[in-house]
């Protein structure tokens, strides 16, 4: 350690004045010397690693928990060493002026920097370093702007003459910014085809998607039994009004074959759709509605693979863990970095599961509870019944109600408080093998010490079946481990959000996010984890030795 110059210059004084302290002064230079010299040649390499071409930083992923996961130290110098061969394959990516240098620089210095080519559309033709961002509304024609609100902001972005955000808060044009959107669809297709016709797949993505092109290229080419010759329009489907569509933002994918009979084939279809804008409300939802119209394709479901959620939002549990996973949505800039970081520094080069996605960047963060913390729990809820607790809760929680007679004990007081809350999903946690008395030449299974007296039911089921047999001490145990198993993969609670004597409850766990503080501990939101029935879930479900690639519905 070196001393700091305060207690260096006592010493000096000290050792002017006393002579015992200059002896002791003298025996301690040497090493002091040492020291300093040594701390000036760790910073001087540190700098040097900092500003030298090995860039070797600690990952800030490695972490307890992620050891397993993830390298401690990575070189970040050549990002590009295991991208996949994206040839054939174009991504097209859709903002808008007023969160493109939000969102787009990050992708710029993570996935962007090793495709050799994609394009980028937007309401405003901006320059970006040496990327170019294309106004894809450009042409569209007068009689569709004029007289239509929809493309003030248009005119607004144009009218700035300073930066967009001097201009124009983000948050605010926010609804602006999504009416104008959704005229961006067919002219993007039209002059995707004019810019880069000829491409096997496109890939359409937004400012906050996030594509895992290692997984994405590999499905397209070996797992997904598509072909590009034929039309193919898939993603994660929606309905509006009983039409299903690609949803934007989880990115969706068009065969070069369907991009170009649907450009080369119709024309004037852009100009119809520009002007039947005014009445809808989604390009997404209109592109599937002119392909359906023009091609008479439909969208083929590729959920949970192409996914509306991000890491912290998305439901893990039964049909969220060996499935391999394609895209992400609603990914700001620290969340695509991280994503990318976790890509980059993955110790394996095996298909990326969501499972792995919770074990390296959620599984570190959970904890048994958060105060002021929403974890999205909305599966089921146990609300006071009091009138006026009911006329508080939302619409979507008072649906989500269990009948009270429906209701083990435990659930009849869950409202009282986020103690009784966390029991619901605590009642269907298993005991461990630690916690059994193994009985003796009489084999018996029994709790030490059971939570309510009595043993669950399954657990007793399970005890009788036992008794019943003449296994050996060793059967029976396999027995029951099997039947515990069964128990741990088929739970339907995993954690719990209360909130002003409302419990819900989710079938499947996920971090969520803070909720701003409220005044009163009755109000405030708490949200906690069966972290044991988790864990146990996990260990029942094993390996991922299958990847659970979606098959395509017709
Ligand atoms: C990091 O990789 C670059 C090239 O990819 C290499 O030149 C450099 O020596 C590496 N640094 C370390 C510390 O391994
Ligand atoms: C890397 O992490 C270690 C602790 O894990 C820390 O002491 C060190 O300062 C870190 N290095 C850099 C360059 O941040
Ligand atoms: C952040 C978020 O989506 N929170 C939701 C949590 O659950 C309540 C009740 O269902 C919703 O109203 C919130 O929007």
């Amino acid at each position: 350690m070196l001393a700091s110059p305060h207690s260096r210059r006592l010493r000096l004084f000290g050792g002017f004045t006393v002579l015992a302290i200059i002896a002791t002064y003298i025996h301690i230079r040497p090493s002091w010397r040492q020291t300093t010299y040594e701390y000036a040649a760790d910073l001087s390499s540190s700098v040097s690693n900092y500003f030298g071409r090995e860039q070797m930083y600690n990952n800030t992923l490695y972490q307890q928990g992620t050891e397993g996961t993830v390298v401690q130290y990575h070189n970040f110098s050549n990002p590009c060493a295991n991208f996949p061969d994206t040839d054939g394959v174009l991504l097209v990516m859709k903002t808008g002026a007023t969160e493109a240098f939000d969102k787009v620089p990050t992708h710029l210095l993570t996935s962007l920097q090793c495709l050799p080519d994609f394009l980028i559309f937007s309401d405003m033709e901006q320059q970006i370093g040496k990327y170019h961002i294309y106004d894809v509304l450009a042409g569209v024609e007068e009689k569709a702007k004029a007289h239509n609100d929809d493309f003030d902001l248009y005119r607004d972005q144009k009218d700035c003459p300073v930066s967009q955000k001097t201009c124009l808060d983000a948050r605010e044009e926010g609804h602006r910014a999504w009416n104008l959107d959704k005229y961006k669809f067919l002219p993007m297709m039209e002059q995707t085809w004019r810019m880069r016709p000829g491409r096997d797949w496109y890939i359409f993505a937004e400012a906050d998607t996030y594509v895992f092109w290692a997984n994405v290229v590999y499905w397209l080419r070996t797992q997904s039994g598509l072909n590009p010759k034929e039309r193919v329009y898939l993603g994660s489907r929606s309905f509006i009004g009983g039409t299903p569509f690609a949803h934007g933002g989880s990115g969706y994918i068009l065969s070069g074959t369907l991009l170009r009979h649907l450009i080369d084939h119709h024309p004037g279809i852009v100009q119809q759709y520009n002007i039947k804008g005014a009445h809808e409300c989604c390009g997404d939802l209109m592109l599937a509605q002119a392909l359906e119209e023009y091609e008479n394709v439909k969208i083929r479901q590729a959920w949970p693979m192409f996914n509306g959620e991000k890491p912290s939002t998305l439901p893990y549990g039964p049909g969220h863990w060996c499935e391999p996973i394609l895209t992400m949505h609603h990914m700001n800039a620290e969340e695509i970095s991280n994503v990318w970081q976790f890509e980059q520094t993955r110790k394996t080069d095996r298909t990326l599961l969501i499972k792995d996605l919770y074990e390296t960047l959620i599984a570190p963060n959970m904890q048994v509870k958060r105060q002021d913390w929403d974890n999205l729990s909305d599966d089921v809820c146990y609300i006071n019944p009091d009138p006026a607790a009911q006329a508080r809760a939302d619409d979507h929680r008072k649906r989500r109600q269990k009948k009270e007679s429906d209701m083990t004990d435990t659930e009849k007081v869950a409202w009282k408080s986020p103690e009784n809350c966390a029991r619901v999903c605590e009642e269907e946690d298993v005991p461990d093998e630690e916690d059994l008395i193994w009985g003796g030449s009489r084999q018996k299974i029994v709790p030490r010490e059971p939570n309510s007296g009595e043993p669950s039911p399954a657990l007793a089921l399970d005890t009788e079946k036992a008794e019943d047999s003449d296994a050996s001490d060793a059967a029976m145990r396999e027995q029951w481990h099997r039947a515990m198993n069964e128990k741990k993969k088929s739970r339907t609670c995993f954690q719990y959000t209360w909130h002003d004597e409302q419990c819900c409850t989710a079938k499947s766990f996920k971090l969520g996010a803070p909720k701003a503080k409220s005044g009163n501990d009755k109000s405030r939101w708490v949200s906690g984890w069966d972290l044991k029935g988790i864990n146990d879930w996990i260990d029942a479900m094993g390996e991922c030795t299958q990847v659970a690639w979606k098959k395509l519905e017709a």
